[in-house]
């Protein structure tokens, strides 16, 4: 009797086993993956992405990114999953999108649009009118106001219109004052005084009147004589009906600066001008080398400033400039300092992430 019943039941459990085996080939065959990695998988597939988290706040949750790193597929696979919104770190710039004058190259930023469409992501365009990054034959002339004027119409509105319905925010202007509040001389400021900022607002929303437009700097996320220009012409240009929808506050920090301890309020100052905030190209720098206290600072800082921005209506989401230290721009222009990102540079996820995580949820 027993040793019948252990005969049926071994029959069983190898004719369950044969069908488990053929399910798994099939699955196999069909490109699905089986077995603990793929149930691992599942398991973190469940697991919101800080897109998701900063959905559910009605914020975004952002990466930068640049048409080179697109071939690291590892990357680009973590920065179509993690993320809902995008920005070209560098391909709708002047020197890429004009390189000779009049004629332009939008091949580099519809890239990256493309890559925004078929991920379900958002792009913040950047940036339309800086002194950094501009082709040669814009910089090395002298130009009337009148000739310099039509120039900057005509970059403006074709870049503008090339990209209208597809962007969701502009930096129209970036970087347009110096620390202690004054404008900053660029060809721009020297060439057509302050009010070239409202012109170009003006001429942007013309060439696609849904885009939110930004004026967009660093070193602004105190309260303090930066902030304070912006704060003073974001007033005025409202006041004269420009259209200005956003302050973007780029929240490039290191750790040997310290915390913009008013950050919150700055934010809150912005919205009640009417106007929306983002945090557009956030990274949180060190000196190197990285040790375990600084990397926990640095996962503190992320995780104020991601409250700070939720704390804040108007504070409409956050964008990392770019995710991976792999990618980062900061050990070739500072050296000695990095570990900026809240990804390694093995795309591993460090305190910075899981302090993101905490944050949003
Ligand atoms: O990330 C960009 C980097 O690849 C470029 O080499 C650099 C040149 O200035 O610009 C970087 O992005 C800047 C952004 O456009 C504006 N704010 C400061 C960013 C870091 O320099």
């Amino acid at each position: 009797m027993r040793s019948s019943t252990t005969t049926r039941t071994r029959t069983r459990t190898r004719s369950r086993l044969r069908l488990a085996g053929a399910l798994a080939a099939v699955l196999v065959a069909a490109g699905v993956a089986t077995g603990p990695v793929a149930q691992a998988d599942e398991r973190r597939g469940k697991e919101p992405t800080l897109a998701d988290l900063a959905q559910r706040h009605g914020r975004y949750f952002g990466s930068a990114t640049d048409n080179p790193e697109l071939t690291d597929e590892p990357y680009k696979a973590l920065l179509g999953s993690e993320f809902d919104q995008i920005t070209p770190g560098n391909s709708m710039k002047w020197y890429a999108t004009e390189p000779r004058q009049g004629v332009f190259d939008f091949s580099k930023g519809d890239e990256i649009v493309e890559l925004a469409r078929a991920n379900h992501q958002k792009v913040r365009g950047h940036t339309l009118v800086w002194h950094s990054q501009l082709p040669g034959w814009l910089t090395s002339r002298e130009w009337t106001a009148s000739e310099l004027r039509a120039v900057l119409k005509k970059h403006i509105q074709t870049v503008v219109r090339h990209y209208r319905g597809k962007i969701y925010a502009w930096d129209v202007v970036n970087e347009a004052f110096n620390e202690d509040g004054t404008y900053r001389e660029t060809i721009f400021y020297r060439t057509l005084g302050p009010g070239y900022i409202a012109d170009a607002l003006r001429w942007a929303h013309q060439a696609d009147p849904r885009a939110k437009l930004y004026l967009n700097d660093y070193n602004v996320e105190a309260i303090g004589p930066k902030s304070d220009a912006y704060h003073r012409l974001a007033k005025e240009l409202k006041a004269q009906g420009v259209p200005l929808h956003g302050f973007g506050l780029q929240a490039h920090l290191a750790l040997q600066y310290g915390y913009p301890a008013t950050l919150e309020d700055n934010l809150r100052r912005f919205a009640r001008l009417g106007l929306d905030t983002a945090l557009t190209e956030v990274d949180v720098r060190m000196p190197l080398p990285a040790t375990e206290e600084k990397l926990a600072q640095q996962a503190d800082w992320y995780r104020e400033m991601t409250e700070a921005c939720l704390a804040v209506r108007r504070c409409v989401g956050i964008t990392l400039w770019d995710y991976t230290d792999r990618y980062s721009w900061i050990p070739a222009v500072f050296p000695g300092e990095g570990a900026a990102l809240p990804w390694d540079e093995d795309l591993r996820p460090k305190p910075a992430y899981f302090a993101l995580r905490e944050a949003l949820k």
